[in-house]
């Protein structure tokens, strides 16, 4: 996909398209005041502020049209250099815009761009006349709080697209209309995976018998990887005490992202973020010599995060979520090869899941001192062992500041999804604040107490955001081992051929397979359709032909040609592929 703020053509143009816009808007709202219109990697936007005045999908034609007629008149786009007291004048009745020169430097040379009788403050660069940008398109319109700060007033934002030919322009129109449809909200609708309901509440999806099914055999999955590799899994409360909290620094540096405190009598609670502090105490529970490090803990473990209900996406970002979380309990000199394990590990289940497109991103503290545990040591040393273990491990990363946890650096891998979201799918993050804030110690060779380091990582990071992620890479049409039915029988006539259809189907259902008969008295050809629509990988057609040969035919969703084969022949297939958790078909 064109990113728009990297390609410098496209971001002038769609830099230009934003000013054009908000020209637009003032001729038809004179009062309208603007905040900032960056160019962003899909396009561009402009922050509004219109009083009372609430814009509808609809509008967006209204300014559309206004933005062609000023197209054709062909405004030039002129640049005008000002100081900042002159600034201050020009814009004397913009508090926007006051507010934005106000935190420029006092010597800075400042620019606005004119074009006709709308002028912006900007630093440009711009395209020299409003003719340049004749293919745009208004894509949609969302509230956006004033400096993102949700204490503050709500503004409208319109989001925007420029190209410099009309193929171009549609091109990208035809790909957006495309991406729509990997939306995993509509797969997971469509499909019959999970819904929402507003009295449940925001960000609190439930997940239906077909979702229930998809996230059994990934819990399966993990869980058996790990247990393999010498993970202990364990169960923990969903909730814990504030002490808990407090012990750990959640309390400190994690609050807002809980939910509230819940007191009883002289208790109180909170449903956890994280499974952290749990298992920190389950380790501590024994006493621990070097020679039984590392320690692996795990748990499917339920979280609870309050997400701004602005943020929140179906599976993507939920509130109630379930982590495939451990916390490995290391000595110093294992760190290297235990994060080197997680990092194989992760790359071992991409391969199982097809997943190519993704980047490791190094995850370092920022300057906010309320966010991170405040000790300039600690964070130095756990930042320059992990840049190094990565630096050994040969892989390609990039850095990006303040995005840590509160208690030490992560390597994140992230994705780009459908709708544009760059999400971190896995995990894997060095801790050495934990383990004293829990006084956590093994017994080293010479007898001393000694702390150890904690690794925490999530591999499918949460099973709900793993499974929107699936959703969309598949575009509905999971994997054999995973999808919720995985044959479905249609009878060529419902009063000749059920009797073998259903003698097939228990033979499947017998074998383990989840198979569906469709008996509804609806023609062949409506129910075939019907099936590819429901993703369902394995159709099969049974009338005179399979019946006196004893075979199946079948197709494959998503592939034209119906094949036959012996039963036997087609289940022992079958079994073989879910076994081996096939990808493809
Ligand atoms: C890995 N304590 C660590 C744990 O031991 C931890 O909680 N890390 S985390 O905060 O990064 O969360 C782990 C993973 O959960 C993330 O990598 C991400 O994939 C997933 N995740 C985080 N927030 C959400 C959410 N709101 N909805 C769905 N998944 C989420
Ligand atoms: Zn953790």
């Amino acid at each position: 996909m064109v990113n728009f703020k990297e390609d410098e053509k496209l971001n002038v143009l769609n830099h230009s398209c934003a000013h054009l816009m908000a020209q637009a808007i003032k001729r038809l709202y004179p009062n309208a005041l603007f905040w900032v219109g960056p160019v962003i990697d899909t396009g561009f936007y402009y922050d509004i502020d219109l009083g009372d005045v609430k814009l509808t999908e609809d509008d967006l034609d209204t300014i559309s049209k206004t933005m062609k007629k000023i197209v054709k008149e062909d405004k030039l786009i002129k640049r005008e250099e000002l100081t900042k007291e002159e600034a201050l004048e020009m814009f004397k009745n913009d508090p926007y815009k006051i507010d934005l020169i106000e935190n420029m430097d006092e010597s800075a040379v400042i620019s606005c761009y004119r074009q006709g009788e709308f002028v912006d403050l900007c630093r440009g660069p711009h395209v020299s006349s409003t003719k340049k940008c004749k293919y745009f398109k208004l894509l949609k319109i969302s509230g956006a709080y004033y400096k993102g700060d949700s204490k503050n007033k709500m503004l409208q934002r319109i989001y925007g697209v420029c190209f410099e030919t009309q193929e171009d322009l549609d091109k990208h129109l035809e790909f957006l209309e495309e991406q729509k449809l990997r939306d995993h909200r509509k797969i997971g609708k469509d499909l019959k995976i999970f819904m929402t309901d507003d009295l449940v509440g925001k960000g609190l999806p439930m997940w239906l018998p077909n979702g229930a099914i998809i996230r059994r055999e990934l819990e399966r999955y993990i869980v058996d990887k790990e247990i393999s590799l010498g993970y202990n899994h364990v169960y923990t409360p969903s909730l814990g005490s504030v002490d808990l909290y407090k012990t750990s620094g959640h309390w400190d540096h994690y609050k807002d992202s809980m939910f509230p405190s819940m007191k009883m009598e002289d208790e109180e609670y909170v449903l956890r973020p994280m499974n952290c502090p749990h298992h920190m105490l389950i380790y501590k529970k024994d006493i621990h010599s070097y020679k039984d490090l590392p320690i692996k803990i795990g748990e499917l473990a339920h979280d609870f995060r309050y997400e701004a209900s602005g943020a929140v996406c179906g599976l993507e970002r939920v509130r109630a979520m379930c982590q495939n979380d451990a916390h490995l309990f290391v000595r110093l000199d294992q760190v290297g090869e235990e994060f080197k394990n997680v990092v194989n590990l992760i790359l071992d289940v991409y391969k199982d899941f097809n997943i190519t497109d993704y980047k490791f991103r190094l995850s370092l503290r920022g300057k906010d001192k309320e966010k991170y545990f405040d000790n300039d040591e600690m964070w130095n040393t756990a930042e320059d062992m992990l840049r190094d273990v990565l630096n050994n491990l040969n892989i390609d990363y990039y850095e990006a500041l303040d995005e840590a946890a509160f208690y030490g650096p992560k390597l994140d891998v992230q994705i780009k999804t459908a709708i544009g979201h760059d999400i971190t799918l896995s995990t894997c993050q060095l801790d050495f604040l934990l383990p004293s804030r829990f006084d956590l110690s093994y017994i080293n060779k010479d007898g001393n107490k000694e702390r150890p380091v904690v690794i925490h990582r999530a591999i499918l990071g949460t099973i709900d955001r793993f499974t929107a992620f699936l959703l969309e890479e598949t575009k509905g049409l999971l994997p054999l081992w995973l999808s919720p039915t995985q044959v479905n029988i249609i009878p060529v006539n419902n009063e000749y051929h059920l009797d073998y259809c259903k003698e097939i189907y228990n033979k499947l259902k017998e074998n383990g397979i989840r198979v569906n008969l469709d008996d509804r008295d609806e023609k062949m050809n409506y129910k075939i359709r019907e099936s590819v629509m429901n993703k369902n990988p394995y159709t099969l057609i049974l009338g005179n032909n399979e019946e006196s040969n004893k075979t199946i035919s079948y197709r494959i969703c998503g592939q034209d040609k119906t094949l036959s084969m012996d039963t036997d022949e087609f289940i022992e297939k079958l079994l073989s592929d879910i076994k081996e958790r096939k990808y493809n078909y």
